[in-house]
């Protein structure tokens, strides 16, 4: 009987009414790139995370707000947006503790700031303010299926590899980026305003991130359901490694 990777998926928290939640074009790309979504519950609990960690062959890190940024060694300025800090700690604990176990992990929009900064990397609070760039250029309006910019992929890097491009049309709904990647992530692409928006471990190429959200153009592009692809792909190499029998 074959098995689907089953991949954990970090979901929003809305700590006023107590609501976890998750926008269902993330579950729907990896159940289209032959994955079997899980939705995470948001612990502070190390076991509970090593214990769920263990069901899983993957980590997908969604969307969502802002990353306090106390937890990269700044102050918080006035553009920064709302924190969840429910939503971060778990997110960089799991996050660490899936690279200790070499699992898959792949980190969209808020999930390539978790990335970087759990792998001591920093973050801009606003790129509008701090970089001086207009905002309509990386926070489109809907529908957000319609590419804004084109993230330009490092000629011969792993994202080139991926979506067989070097050039890829792209959505934007951020108004925060990666700021220092640090050691352990190499840039994998850029747009034209110098934007990172692709990432992936120094040392594992099944971690890998992008600011823009492939998710809502994986039933079209077919740039955006490599990806899901690979990430996939490389959920079924670990699981297939973890089991012994
Ligand atoms: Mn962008």
């Amino acid at each position: 009987m074959k098995k689907r990777p089953i991949i954990g998926i970090s979901c929003n928290y809305t700590k006023d009414t107590r609501q976890i939640s998750l926008k269902d074009t993330y579950v729907h790309a990896i159940m289209n790139a032959g994955g079997l979504p899980l939705l995470l519950p948001l612990t502070a609990d190390e076991q509970t995370a090593d214990l769920l960690l263990d069901q899983l062959d993957g980590l997908l890190l969604s969307g969502g707000g802002d990353i306090l940024p106390a937890r990269y060694g700044e102050e918080t300025l006035p553009v920064c947006g709302p924190i969840c800090e429910e939503r971060d700690v778990f997110e960089l604990m799991i996050t660490k503790k899936a690279l200790e176990r070499r699992m898959p992990i792949f980190g969209i929009c808020r999930g390539i700031q978790v990335l970087a900064v759990a792998m001591g990397g920093s973050l801009f609070q606003d790129i509008e303010s701090q970089l001086g760039l207009p905002k309509e250029k990386h926070k489109q309006e809907p529908p957000y299926d319609d590419p804004v910019h084109t993230v330009r992929f490092k000629e011969g890097g792993l994202f080139e590899r991926i979506t067989q491009t070097p050039l890829m049309p792209t959505n934007s709904m951020h108004h925060q980026a990666i700021k220092e990647a640090g050691s352990r992530l190499k840039i994998e692409g850029i747009t034209m305003d110098g934007i990172i928006e692709a990432v992936s471990a120094v040392d594992n190429d099944a971690v890998i991130g992008v600011e823009f959200h492939p998710e809502c153009l994986a039933h079209y592009s077919d740039f955006a359901s490599r990806i899901f692809d690979y990430f996939i792909s490389k959920a079924e190499s670990y699981r297939k490694e973890q089991y012994h029998p």
